[in-house]
């Protein structure tokens, strides 16, 4: 039987144009074929929780605009109202788990947002503003990605190009750290930041091969350990983003969400879309090569940990 690999759906849906997005995802399935894995795009239709799709479903979650994103808690909801919706890196891991699926390849992770912090800038650190609010401001906006609590309960491993620098990073891995999430360097030292290669920040450890991601995966599953492996793949240096152009794009990205009083659940798509239209083609291009590796990297340690022995 050939090894499983989860692909996600919201790149799919929110996080790609059309038709570049249903390219992609046909792409990412003959990808994982060719390094023998069997590619199973996760999505909820109709409110049916899904790993596997058909090429009908694939072109509604690229086309259709009745497409939600959907994180854990939106799960009952769109079961019991029959939703379609295309499903975060906490939701595929969950459906994942559900389907005996080990690993699964996406883009970035989400994390803990800069302002949970609260130390610069924005509405929120106004002290006038909190003076003469009316209610209790909080001091932070408490925005931790419901995706880290997935990876410290949910049995899969995650492939994916690290996180986006519109988040905390360092806050970020402390938040895998406490709660026994191992973040492993694929070919890499450091943690990557998505369009990035590297953010300055090491990881746990770092592997050469998809046999030594696999024993990881396994030994924590042998222990009983609870939750995921983060393993993180630098994007493919000849498609890095200079840092300064990405950065740039962050930080006007960040101030507009916070100029326009954007709040939780929209405010990675909101990020994100802002930083695509502020880089243009090449944080296109970027993007699909480092999902394009994923995949690749993903489907070799499916296949590699159907026959690991440690
Ligand atoms: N970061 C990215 N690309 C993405 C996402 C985050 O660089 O596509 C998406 C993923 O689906 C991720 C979700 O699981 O955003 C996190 O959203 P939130 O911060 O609302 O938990
Ligand atoms: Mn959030």
């Amino acid at each position: 039987m050939t090894a499983p690999l989860a692909l996600e759906s919201t790149v799919i849906s929110h996080g790609l144009p059309y038709p570049q997005n249903i390219a992609a995802a046909r792409r990412f399935e003959q990808i994982a074929r060719e390094q023998g894995a069997e590619p199973r795009t996760v999505a909820v239709i109709g409110g049916e929780l899904r790993a596997g799709l058909s090429e009908a479903e694939l072109e509604l979650l690229a086309t259709s605009r009745d497409v939600r994103k959907l994180s854990r808690r939106d799960l009952p909801i769109a079961v019991a109202q029959g939703w379609h919706g295309a499903t975060t890196v906490a939701t595929t891991m969950w459906i994942a788990a559900r389907h005996g699926i080990r690993v699964f390849s996406t883009g970035g992770i989400g994390g803990v947002h800069r302002s949970v912090r609260n130390d610069e800038g924005g509405m929120m650190n106004d002290e006038s503003e909190v003076r003469n609010s009316s209610f209790i401001v909080p001091p932070s906006s408490f925005d931790i990605s419901a995706d880290l609590p997935e990876l410290a309960q949910t049995p899969v491993a995650v492939v994916c190009a690290g996180a986006k620098a519109i988040l905390d990073l360092p806050a970020t891995l402390e938040w895998l750290e406490t709660w026994g999430v191992p973040v492993v360097g694929y070919q890499t030292d450091e943690f990557p930041a998505f369009y990035s290669r590297s953010s300055g920040l090491p990881v746990d450890v770092r592997v050469d091969s998809p046999a030594e991601a696999a024993a990881i995966i396994e030994a924590k599953r042998q222990l009983g350990l609870p939750g995921g492996v983060l393993i993180c793949a630098p994007v493919p240096a000849e498609f890095e983003l200079p840092a300064a152009q990405a950065n740039a794009a962050i930080e006007q990205a960040l101030a507009e969400a916070d100029a326009q009083g954007v709040r939780g659940k929209a405010t990675t798509p909101f990020l994100l879309a802002r930083i695509v239209e502020l880089t243009g083609e090449a944080s296109l291009r970027a993007n699909l090569a480092l999902l394009e590796n994923n995949v690749r990297i993903g489907a070799q340690i499916a296949a590699a940990l159907a026959s690991v022995q440690i």
